[in-house]
């Protein structure tokens, strides 16, 4: 079994592998510590965390993570908070930071005597419609090389080789949802006791827990900003102006440690699964971090193949890996779809023609009847929370 990538997916998949005695590699082109530092989701949906749980993966998260259970929206309509926790199944997220996760996903996988390759870039997939497919990489040296396997899961992303070695045919969903964000990275502590969500007349703002000293902000910027364009200050005047610091109290302030500029983007391939090469995580759909749901996902489709591939490889049974793409699927279209809804629930067009003044209106009737409809707030919670 070869699996591209160490994130998420990559990391859970070849550690319930490990687990059941299946020999697998990951092929990772970063090193170790880039890996372990990167920056990125925050937000553990309870299915995630039941999922680490049931494969011992979820040691720190219970030491460190945090349990989260409130959003508190401010709108031109005033400030209303949603306890989500006591609402739909009554769950909670757990904070815990997406690099925090890796690490320890990683120091169990190489405790369990996983193999791991790390600066090993793979270039291609070939021969995936055949027995013992072939993973052509470049080596940590720069030499080229190959790895073979019965199964090569891609889980190196929407940018990865697995993607890029589909055969002609595989469809890609695809939306450009139009909408930019300043991805923010503060060395300050929360402003909320709660996610914040701000819409305001010169774009969205948001403010997400990440540890007791980041916060992650960010904020809706024109389509082409560059990450370094706004200094600090400028961040911060602006995020004070959209979330109404002036109504509602001061942000804490802190340098901005990183920035990234994210076009909200969807989509989903189909099928994820090629032969003997399975897409997993990023690498199968691409989800907006509106709703907080990419690696959550990805944690659910690693577990969903994990399982497929065990049946498969010591009993023969090949159900699991004939229903695999079906099943993720529905996940990440239910997943799609409340994202999808969530950006329009946060975004509105700020033009003054008839399409803008529509949506906008549309927008605000949204967040009126999720201030007000207990069954919406039902609805709401449920699939905030859930994959
Ligand atoms: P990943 O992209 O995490 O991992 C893919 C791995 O493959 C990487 O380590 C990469 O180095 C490696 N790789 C790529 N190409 C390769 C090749 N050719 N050969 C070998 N290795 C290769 N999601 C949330 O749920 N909540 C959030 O709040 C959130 N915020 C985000 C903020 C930002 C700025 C970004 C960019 C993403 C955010 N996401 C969020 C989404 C993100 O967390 C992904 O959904 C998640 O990392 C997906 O995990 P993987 O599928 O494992 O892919």
């Amino acid at each position: 079994m070869v699996v591209l990538g160490a994130g998420p997916a990559g990391l859970v998949l070849g550690n319930i592998l490990v687990d059941r005695g299946i020999d697998c590699v990951v092929l990772e082109r970063a090193e170790r510590a880039h890996v372990e530092t990167r920056a990125r989701a925050g937000f553990l949906a309870p299915e995630t965390v039941r999922i680490l749980d049931r494969h011992g993966l979820s040691e720190g998260l219970h030491r460190r993570g945090r349990l989260h259970g409130t959003c508190e929206f401010r709108t031109e309509d005033g400030r209303f908070r949603l306890d989500y926790s006591g609402l739909g199944q009554r769950e909670q997220h757990t904070v815990y930071p997406q690099q925090e996760l890796v690490t320890d996903l990683l120091a169990r996988f190489l405790s369990r005597g996983g193999r791991i390759r790390f600066g090993t870039e793979a270039v291609a997939v070939r021969g995936a419609d055949g027995e013992r497919p072939e993973v052509a990489v470049r080596e940590a040296d720069g030499r080229p090389g190959a790895w073979r396997a019965r199964y090569v899961a891609g889980c190196d992303g929407r940018h990865g080789a697995a993607r890029r070695s589909l055969p002609a045919g595989a469809v890609r969903h695809h939306r450009d949802h139009g909408v930019t964000w300043l991805g923010l990275l503060a060395e300050a502590p929360t402003s909320l006791d709660a996610v914040g969500y701000a819409v305001h007349e010169r774009g969205f703002a948001g403010h997400m827990a990440r540890t007791s000293e980041v916060t992650r902000y960010y904020l809706q910027c024109e389509r082409g900003t560059e990450a370094d364009a706004w200094s600090d200050e400028r961040i911060w005047d602006e995020l004070d102006l959209r979330m109404r610091a002036r109504d509602y109290g001061p942000l804490r302030r802190g340098r901005v440690a990183e920035r990234s500029v994210v076009g909200l983007e969807s989509d989903v391939l189909e099928p994820l699964r090629h032969g003997a090469l399975f897409l997993v995580g990023d690498a199968a759909a691409l989800i907006s971090p509106s709703a907080a749901k990419g690696a959550n996902l990805a944690v659910l489709g690693a577990e969903l193949l994990a399982r497929a591939l065990t049946d498969d490889l010591t009993t023969g049974n090949s159900e699991g890996l004939d229903a695999y793409s079906a099943r993720c699927l529905t996940h990440v279209w239910r997943a799609q779809e409340f994202s999808h809804w969530m950006i329009g629930l946060l975004h509105g067009p700020s033009g003054t023609d008839g399409e803008s003044l529509f949506l906008n209106s549309l927008r605000r009737s949204r967040l009126t009847s999720l201030r007000t409809s207990l069954s919406r707030q039902n609805w709401f919670a449920e699939h905030y929370v859930g994959v």
